[in-house]
């Protein structure tokens, strides 16, 4: 029998059989131990007073109870030493998480009424392991929260940083407001549940947008920490990233920081370290000779933690970098990982294994967060693998991490949930230029299959692997729908698993077109293919009327492998088609010509979209930075009549060093006249003949800000 412990401990002896669980148990300790670990003990075990029960020994590593224990216990926090012996058994922590995790283990270990004979000496490699409620969108909401913060407990995760940007009590407009009673009383709830569980509630606090560098606005900060401190939290973060690069002066942040931990923080003594999430927040958006980072580092009192994305917003996280940073600040940094957090990429789920994570930099961190996606249930596969890099960084083994993370999420289902996630795990294109490996297993085929299809000679074998991964994924999407292994994670990926199932069908009639042309049955041909068009048809509607959010609305599935394959060998087999009977079929691809037309790096990946003769460009979140003479704006190919354009800056007024401009050729610009609406936006109507730029261009000498919120033409 494998033992198997989540997350991976650092020091286990080899089995040696087992022992049946004991039909009653004496705790000895139970007064001293950790309140949540005798909870956890009496739901596992019936508990006897008397000498018969089977002693289990409990407590930290100052308790009587478990003296004769003591130098077995790992010296780190939150480590713990636990054995289980014939005649007893001893969990014993260093503090009382220690203990806590240390039971968390053996209730692990109790499988099929049998545990092993083993022992175990286990610790952290990182102090702060958890997660960053830190994406735009919809906010989780409080039965989400609850099952995540029980899920942190079990998996050893001991923080939970509450900062969700669509909080208007986080952030601006209410950040100096208390929150309404209503919010307020599921927050005090929060904080329980997390104290249950042992996790550190961080609530954040996100004043950047407008605040002031006064006593004022320092004590209005104060004030709402007080209020949350009522509520029964006892540890907070500020955060000021995605702010503009005026307000972000490190020296003022660092005074006000400071100022929180004297006044506040000190003050109470019963509140952790502050965390800060500074502007410059990862490195290719850090200009060190401007000095931001080095002031922070020479200027915020020791305690404070700073964090830290990595060397881009999306990064794979590594030794260099986490030196390279540290240097700066003077400190360890406190990892805020964006993964798997889709606020950028909203038509997509990220469903595979969280990988990029160097397992030699233990020593470089002192905290690992990941910032997940507004699926709280669809992250939770990414956020256990999170829980086993965090505790035993040079152990963490990505795909191995992920294929129990699976099982975990959806127990009795969980092979056809692999299906599912295995080929939604890419982001597709967009403007961090974050990839991810997706349909890995099913590539080689894929690309076999289609050259075979070009090559006109294809092979039953090839054909009946294909055939077999689209009916998997019909019968995956089939089955989680009906499951109900998981009812609040199934509710949010279900748009896609209708997605997915209409993907598989189509993909499976189109290896039929090839048994059409085999058999040389003309009219079976021309079914499929309408066939196949009623299916694109529907995918097409649900991704117009599922998950419409402003930014990208929609529902993509399988897109780096299997969509692909499946347009592909969909165009090459019309071609054949053509050829042998002489006639066109109408088009199905679903293919957009026009593009994004700049000079931004910043931008230049971002996705297009075209719906209902509306081009536009995907939202970006953080503030765009841009330099004279840079653009942004749509070519449109062919040119066509513009209907009206609409612009959305973020800025109160249209700013004097911008203009909108369209051109034919890209060379001879003329200015386009339009109205700033009462949105912030700027509408510009119909243009007499043809066009093919429509851009935003900064005509002033220097680098200037603005949000890109919307950009989008309509055409005739
Ligand atoms: C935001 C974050 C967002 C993430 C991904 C940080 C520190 N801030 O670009 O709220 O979820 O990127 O879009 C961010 O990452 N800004």
């Amino acid at each position: 029998q494998k033992v198997q412990i989540q997350p991976t401990p650092q020091i286990v002896s080899q089995p040696s059989g087992h022992i049946l669980k004991p039909e009653e148990v004496r705790i000895i300790g139970a007064n001293s131990a950790d309140k949540e670990a005798v909870k956890l003990l009496k739901s596992l075990f019936s508990i006897s007073e008397s000498k018969k029960g089977f002693p289990i020994y409990l407590g930290e590593k100052s308790d009587k109870a478990i003296r004769k224990y003591k130098s077995q216990i790992p010296n780190k926090a939150e480590g713990y030493y636990l054995s289980i012996e014939k005649n007893k058994i001893v969990v014993a922590g260093n503090d009382e998480r220690g203990t806590y995790y240390g039971m968390q283990t053996l209730k692990q270990l109790l499988v099929d009424g049998k545990l092993p004979l083993l022992n175990i000496k286990d610790y952290p490699d990182i102090t702060a392991r958890g997660v960053v409620e830190g994406f735009y969108g919809t906010p989780w909401n409080y039965e989400d929260r609850v099952s995540q913060l029980k899920f942190y407990g079990a998996n050893k995760l001991n923080t939970y940083i509450y900062g969700p940007k669509d909080d208007p009590y986080h952030r601006s407009p209410n950040w100096r407001e208390p929150y309404p009673a209503k919010e307020a009383k599921a927050i005090k709830e929060l904080v329980q549940v997390a104290n249950h569980n042992h996790v550190d509630f961080v609530w954040a606090i996100h004043p950047g947008m407008d605040i002031k560098w006064n006593t004022a606005d320092r004590d209005a900060a104060i004030s709402k920490f007080e209020a949350m401190y009522d509520l029964g939290v006892r540890a907070f973060a500020v955060f000021f990233d995605d702010i503009s690069w005026e307000d972000s002066n490190a020296a003022k942040q660092a005074d006000f920081l400071n100022y929180l931990d004297d006044n506040f923080v000190k003050v109470k003594k019963n509140v952790l370290p502050l965390i800060l999430c500074p502007t410059e927040y990862n490195k290719s958006w850090s200009k060190i000779e401007k000095g931001y980072l080095p002031t922070l580092g020479e200027k915020l009192n020791p305690s404070i933690h700073v964090m830290w994305t990595g060397d881009r917003v999306i990064s794979d996280i590594d030794r260099q970098g986490l030196e390279w940073i540290n240097q700066h600040i003077k400190r360890k940094a406190y990892i805020w990982w964006n993964f798997p957090v889709s606020d950028y990429v909203r038509d997509h789920l990220l469903m595979g294994p969280a990988y990029g994570l160097d397992t030699g930099a233990s020593d470089l961190m002192s905290g690992f967060m990941s910032n997940p996606m507004e699926f709280a249930e669809a992250s939770k596969v990414a956020i256990y693998s999170v829980a086993d890099y965090a505790w035993n960084i040079k152990a963490y083994q990505s795909m191995e991490a992920w294929e129990r993370a699976l099982k975990a999420v959806m127990p009795n289902n969980c092979e056809m949930f692999r299906v599912f996630a295995i080929h939604n795990a890419d982001l597709g294109p967009n403007g961090h230029g974050y990839r991810r490996d997706e349909s890995w297993e099913f590539k080689e085929i894929a690309e076999k299959y289609l050259n075979e299809v070009k090559s006109g000679k294809w092979k039953v074998e090839t054909i009946a692997d294909v055939q077999q991964e689209f009916i998997q994924m019909m019968m995956s999407a089939k089955t989680l729908l009906q499951s109900t292994d998981n009812p609040a994670l199934i509710d949010e990926i279900e748009p896609w698993l209708l997605q997915f199932r209409l993907l598989g069908e189509s993909g499976l009639a189109l290896t039929h077109l090839q048994v059409a042309l085999e058999k040389n049955d003309k009219a079976y041909f021309k079914k499929l293919y309408s066939y196949i068009k009623l299916l694109k048809e529907e995918m097409f509607k649900n991704s117009n009327s599922l998950n419409q959010n402003p930014y990208q609305p929609g529902v993509k599935t399988g897109s780096l492998v299997i969509e692909p394959l499946i347009n592909n060998a969909l165009a090459e087999l019309s071609k054949q088609y053509a050829q042998r009977y002489n006639e066109e079929l109408p088009s199905i691809a679903n293919y957009i010509p026009h593009l994004i037309y700049t000079n931004l790096n910043q931008v230049e990946n971002l996705p297009i979209r075209y719906l209902h003769k509306t081009i536009s460009i995907s939202p970006l979140l953080e503030v765009l930075k841009v330099p004279a003479n840079g653009y942004v704006g749509i070519e449109l190919v062919p040119e066509q009549t513009v209907l009206h354009s609409k612009i959305n800056m973020g800025l109160d007024e249209f700013p004097e060093w911008a203009k909108i401009q369209v051109s034919a050729d890209g060379d001879n610009w003329t200015d386009y006249q339009g109205k700033y609406n009462g949105r912030k936006e700027w509408v510009g109507g119909k243009l007499e003949g043809l066009y093919r730029f429509v851009r935003m261009v900064n005509t002033s000498a220097n680098e200037q800000e603005c949000y890109l919120k919307r950009f989008e033409v309509k055409i005739k």
